[in-house]
């Protein structure tokens, strides 16, 4: 028989992040698809709000349900697990993918052309966000970049040098596509272009390259967590693919709870 106080304990709340959040939006399709959750809430907060509530969480041993994310740093300062999602509410893995707007292979071939090379790994992203929690952001990135030149040349290599090129980068405002715009952004600069950042929330991304107002990305994450902006954008944009494979999104517990799946969590 299962103990519910510890789930009265929370409310039956599970602690959100920002409204406009793909992973905010499978948490909602979550509850809905499986019928324990009948009764749980979500709680839309923010990034920063939710890490505070985990943190004096864990401080204190109390019980808490987190929508999260891989990469990200809490995994390497927290003892935490995803919880298991049978029926994939979150999607099975997601892979985060590099698109530009139509049209730009053609305008700008080379800055196209290291886009689509752009490829790295889950450890690669998690150095940078855990590094940047010491140094600024900038650092964190730099950092990375010059540690990785081997790879960095993967991505550029025969690639012609530009004069000084405009291009529009456009991020999410997560620690995630903060690294990612950034070694980008560095590789770009290192090779010639003019390189600009703009973080906007996920559906203001889509629609800016849908109507050609930035060139590229480097963060939306598919199939599942933005997969609603792609089925309405997705004609109008370019998608280059995958460029880190193996992301989640998912509920997260700190590892003292007792619970594995996400159908272990009382009714
Ligand atoms: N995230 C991090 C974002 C994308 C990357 C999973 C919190 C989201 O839109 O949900």
């Amino acid at each position: 028989e299962e103990d519910t106080t510890v789930f009265e304990e929370m409310d039956y709340t599970i602690t959100g992040i920002e409204p406009g959040s793909g992973i905010t939006e499978s948490a909602r399709n979550t509850l809905d698809t499986y019928d324990n959750l009948d009764g749980w809430e979500l709680q839309e907060s923010s990034t920063g709000g939710m890490m505070v509530e985990l943190q004096q969480a864990i401080e204190n041993e109390e019980p808490i349900i987190i929508t999260g994310w891989q990469p990200h740093y809490i995994f390497e300062i927290y003892d935490l697990k995803i919880l298991e999602d049978p029926k994939e509410g979150f999607g099975a893995a997601e892979n985060i993918h590099t698109m530009t707007r139509t049209g730009l292979a053609e305008d700008m071939p080379d800055a196209t052309a290291i886009l689509d090379n752009f490829a790295w790994e889950t450890e690669d992203m998690q150095q940078i966000v855990l590094d940047a929690q010491d140094v600024p952001f900038e650092e964190a990135a730099q950092t990375w970049y010059d540690e990785n030149q081997d790879l960095v040349s993967e991505w550029t290599d025969g690639v012609p040098e530009s004069d000084g090129q405009e291009i529009d980068l456009i991020s999410m405002p997560w620690d995630t596509e903060r690294a990612s715009a950034h070694v980008m952004s560095l590789t770009l600069e290192n090779h010639g272009f003019d390189v600009n950042v703009t973080s906007v929330d996920p559906s203001v991304l889509f629609q800016a390259l849908a109507i050609g107002e930035a060139d590229a990305t480097v963060t939306p994450w598919l199939p599942m967590t933005h997969g609603a902006f792609m089925e309405e954008y997705g004609d109008d944009l370019v998608d280059l693919g995958p460029n880190l494979p193996g992301a989640k999104s998912g509920l997260v517990v700190p590892a003292y709870m007792d619970i594995d799946s996400i159908e272990d969590i009382p009714a």
